[in-house]
C-alpha cells in the first residue's frame, strides 16, 4: 500500500489537458479549416505542414489569458484529483522552459513564461496532483538540422540523435524541475526499441519513485493500461486501467468544434469507467490565448455538482 500511483488508483477521475502550438492553429491554416484532431495539424491527412511552415506560428503564440489557478480550480470543482498536461506533443514543441531544445514556449514565443511551472505550483497549493504527457517516440520537428519524423524518416541514426539530445534530457527535465508528479503519460511508442523505453522509465523511477508510467510507454513497461482514445468499455477490464475521453470531438482546441457532449453523457461515461474499476481522464483543450472553452467549463462543473452529492464515492 505505497504512495505510488495513489491518486490514479484511488482518485479515479483526472483532467487531461492538450495544449500547445497546435492550439494557436485551432485547425486553421492559410484561411483553410482542417477537420480532425488539431494536434495532428502537421500530418499529411491534415494540413501536411513542413517544420518550416509549422514552427513560425510560435511567434504569434501569446496565451496571455492563461490562468493556472483558474484551471486548477476548475479541476477541483469538477471533482478531479490530478491534472496531466502536454509537456511536448508530437509536434516537438515544449510547453515549458527546456534547456534541451529551444523550440519551447519560453524561448520561441512572445509569451516567455513557463506555464507548466505555474500549473505545477497552483496544483501543489491546491492539493491537486500534477503530471505530464510526453510524446517520446513521435517528434515531427527538431532543432538539430535533420527532421526526425517517424512518418517518413526512420533512420536509426537520427532517432539515436533525437533520443540522446532531446527526448532523454527532456524527460530528465520534466521529472526533475516541477516537484512531485503523479505520472508520465508517454504515448504512441510505435516501433520504438525496448532499450530506449527502459532508459526513459529508469529516469522516471530515479527522479519520481512514486510516479506511474503510462501503458503507452510501450513494451509492457508501464504501470497500467490505457484503452483506445475515447473508448469506454462495454465489458469488464482486468488489471489497472484508464479511459481517456473528450467532451467534444477532439483533444486540441478546434475553432469549429461545438459538438459538446451533454453533462449527463459525460457522467454516464465516467460512471461506466469507474464502476468497472477504471480511472477516467477527461480532456480540456485551451485555445491559443489560454482560455478554456466556456462550454467545456460548464460541462465539467455540472458533472462536479452531481459528484458533490456523493462525497464518499
Ligand atoms: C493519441 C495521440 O496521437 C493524440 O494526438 C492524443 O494525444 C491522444 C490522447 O493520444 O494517440
Amino acid at each position: 500500500d505505497s504512495d505510488k500511483g495513489k491518486r490514479f488508483r484511488e482518485g479515479k477521475y483526472a483532467m487531461f489537458i492538450h495544449w500547445g502550438l497546435f492550439s494557436q492553429f485551432a485547425n486553421k491554416w492559410n484561411g483553410k479549416t482542417y477537420y480532425g484532431i488539431g494536434e495532428w495539424m502537421m500530418d499529411k491527412n491534415m494540413a501536411n505542414l513542413t517544420t518550416a511552415e509549422y514552427a513560425p506560428i510560435a511567434k504569434e503564440f501569446n496565451p496571455v489569458d492563461f490562468n493556472a489557478k483558474a484551471i486548477v480550480q476548475l479541476a477541483k470543482n469538477a471533482g478531479m484529483k490530478y491534472i496531466i498536461v502536454t509537456a511536448k506533443h508530437h509536434d516537438g514543441f515544449a510547453m515549458y522552459d527546456s534547456k534541451a531544445s529551444d523550440f519551447n514556449i519560453v524561448k520561441a514565443t512572445p509569451f516567455k513564461r513557463d506555464p507548466m511551472k505555474e500549473l505545477a505550483k497552483a496544483c501543489a497549493e491546491a492539493g491537486m496532483g500534477f503530471g505530464f504527457y510526453y510524446s517520446h517516440n513521435q517528434d515531427w520537428t527538431t532543432p538539430y538540422g535533420t527532421v526526425f519524423n517517424t512518418k517518413d524518416n526512420l533512420d536509426p541514426k537520427s532517432f539515436e540523435s533525437y533520443f540522446r539530445h532531446k527526448c532523454l534530457p527532456q524527460v530528465e527535465e520534466i521529472t526533475s524541475n516541477y516537484g512531485p508528479i503523479e505520472l508520465v503519460w508517454f504515448d504512441t511508442p510505435g516501433d520504438m526499441k525496448k532499450e530506449y523505453i527502459e532508459e526513459l522509465v529508469a529516469v522516471v523511477r530515479k527522479n519520481q519513485p512514486n510516479a506511474f508510467v503510462s501503458g503507452r510507454a510501450g513494451h509492457g513497461l508501464g504501470d497500467y493500461n490505457t484503452l483506445g482514445d475515447m473508448e469506454i468499455p462495454l465489458s469488464n477490464v482486468d488489471g489497472l486501467w484508464e479511459a481517456v475521453d473528450v467532451s467534444n470531438d477532439a483533444w486540441g482546441y478546434a475553432w469549429y468544434d461545438n459538438n459538446w457532449k451533454d453533462p449527463k453523457e459525460i457522467l454516464r461515461r465516467l460512471i461506466s469507467t469507474v464502476a468497472r474499476g477504471g480511472t477516467y481522464m477527461l480532456n480540456i483543450g485551451p485555445d491559443g490565448r489560454g482560455n478554456v472553452p466556456h462550454q467545456q467549463q460548464k460541462t465539467l462543473l455540472a458533472v462536479g455538482e452531481w459528484l458533490k452529492r456523493y462525497p464518499d464515492a
